[in-house]
């Protein structure tokens, strides 16, 4: 990481610090006992800052992006919030997300629900369960292979659904407290409504285009895998940090442009949505491959997408490279926890997740991954990879962004720049050839 980026990174994570006081002290206020505020800050310590940060700070780089200068300290704290309630809202789902897909390991270490309880809990007896009854039962297994000693303590268990709850609400209380004064507020409190909907839509539809034990890859395509992607991806991960920094900023739902060609008016959320759903999709193609071929010590997660019967980008793009012979590989192995060949098939529920002979995976996944590379993925996910970077500079390059902002009435704006292509690209550069 250059030092530019490490200290841009570093001045961002000081402001949770701060957050996380202010979210712990109003629950303090409220009356709750030292446990409950304990388990609070663990939870927030735990989910919100570990990860890549880049939604937070892209909020910061599109905010400074669009002023065309450094912020003032007031609005880079500002700024800031709203990129900390971006990360509070994927702390948010990702909890949620690593229940449902039966995940073991996030930002390397165990995910939330699997981590050891914060100590406030009296100290359990040796007959405390491994992982809590409460647990999914292709979890319950001595053979998860994390070498962490936290599987010998009492876990979080299902208190984590209550946990990401609060890390979503934890968001309009901050909203409140830093912009409930300003003209943006309403716009910044919709904005995380809507988006917060639309990525549970995409949930919904990833979850039932996966049902456990129902393996037919007929009902995937690509255009479903398109839909997935951007609801339950694109939308939070992309459009939402930029439309914050864009209604933070003043950036008007309208505005003119005049230039050689003459005036133009121009939608820039509507020009922004644009660009920034595509991005999203090529960022969850980049997710979906480096599932499959990622070292989980460099991705910080184990993948689970072929066991968990996913409509990942890799099956429905090998969909449409298989030969008969493979295609029946495909379908006899993908979405299987163990060994089918061992007489697994009716005994999904009790093999388990990561191989029923302790290996990383089971040996349908290790199958899946052959075929993966027989047909040359890799090479496929290589091209796909040049020719969307291709694109969407494509995209970028289409935005104007010469002559002059007016509005309606022809009047000089002094109020906001407009939109900027440096906007997305400092985006798509942070992802672009992205190896976690
Ligand atoms: C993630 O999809 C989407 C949300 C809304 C968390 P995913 O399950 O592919 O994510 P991951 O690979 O990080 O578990
Ligand atoms: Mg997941
Ligand atoms: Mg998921
Ligand atoms: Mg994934």
């Amino acid at each position: 990481m250059s030092t530019d980026k490490a200290a841009r990174r570093a001045k961002f994570e000081a402001v949770f610090e701060d957050i996380r006081e202010e979210l712990v002290e109003h629950c303090k206020k409220e009356g709750l006992p030292t446990e409950a505020l304990e388990w609070y800050r663990r939870n927030l310590d735990y989910n919100v800052p570990g990860g890549k940060l880049n939604r937070g700070i892209s909020v910061v780089d599109t905010a400074e992006i669009l002023k065309g200068r450094s912020l003032t300290e007031d609005e880079y704290v500002k700024a800031a919030v709203l990129g900390w309630c971006v990360e509070l809202l994927q702390a948010y789902f990702l909890v949620a997300d690593d229940i449902m897909d039966a995940s073991i390991t996030r930002r390397s270490q165990p995910c939330w629900y699997l981590a050891p309880a914060p100590a406030v809990t009296a100290p359990s007896s040796s007959s405390t369960p491994v992982v809590p009854s409460s647990t999914p039962a292709s979890l319950a297994t001595e053979n998860i292979s994390i070498t962490s000693a936290s599987y010998k303590h009492p876990s979080v268990g299902m208190v984590a659904i209550n946990d990401a709850f609060m890390l979503g609400s934890a968001i309009f209380h901050l909203l409140k407290i830093h912009f409930r004064s300003q003209p943006c507020y309403i716009d910044l409190v919709e904005l995380f409504h809507d988006i917060t909907y639309k990525t549970e839509m995409g949930q919904l539809v990833d979850l039932v285009t996966a049902p456990e034990g129902v393996v037919d890859l007929a009902r995937f395509s690509l255009e479903r895998h398109r839909l997935i992607v951007t609801y339950k991806t694109a939308y939070y991960s992309f459009h939402l940090p930029v439309a914050l920094a864009m209604h933070m900023t003043n950036i008007p739902e309208a505005y003119n442009v005049k230039n050689a060609d003459g005036v133009k008016t121009l939608k820039p959320y509507d020009l922004a949505l644009s660009i920034l759903i595509p991005l999203g999709e090529y960022f969850q193609v980049q997710d979906d491959f480096l599932d499959f071929s990622a070292p989980p010590e460099i991705l910080g997660k184990i993948g689970t997408d072929i066991v968990d019967n996913k409509c990942s980008w890799c099956v429905n793009t090998v969909l449409g490279l298989v030969t008969p012979e493979q295609r029946l590989i495909l379908d006899r192995n993908y979405g299987r926890k163990g060994d089918i060949e061992a007489g697994a098939e009716g005994a999904d529920s009790e093999t388990k997740a990561h191989g029923q002979d302790g290996e990383a995976g089971g040996l349908c996944e290790k199958r899946i991954k052959e075929l993966y590379e027989a047909v040359g993925l890799r090479k496929v996910y290589a091209e796909y990879e040049a020719g969307v970077y291709g694109r969407l500079n494509e995209l970028i390059d289409s935005i104007p962004e010469d002559g002059e902002i007016m509005d309606e009435k022809g009047q000089n704006v002094e109020s906001h720049r407009g939109l900027k292509r440096q906007v997305f690209r400092s985006f798509l550069e942070k992802i672009y050839g992205r190896s976690k």
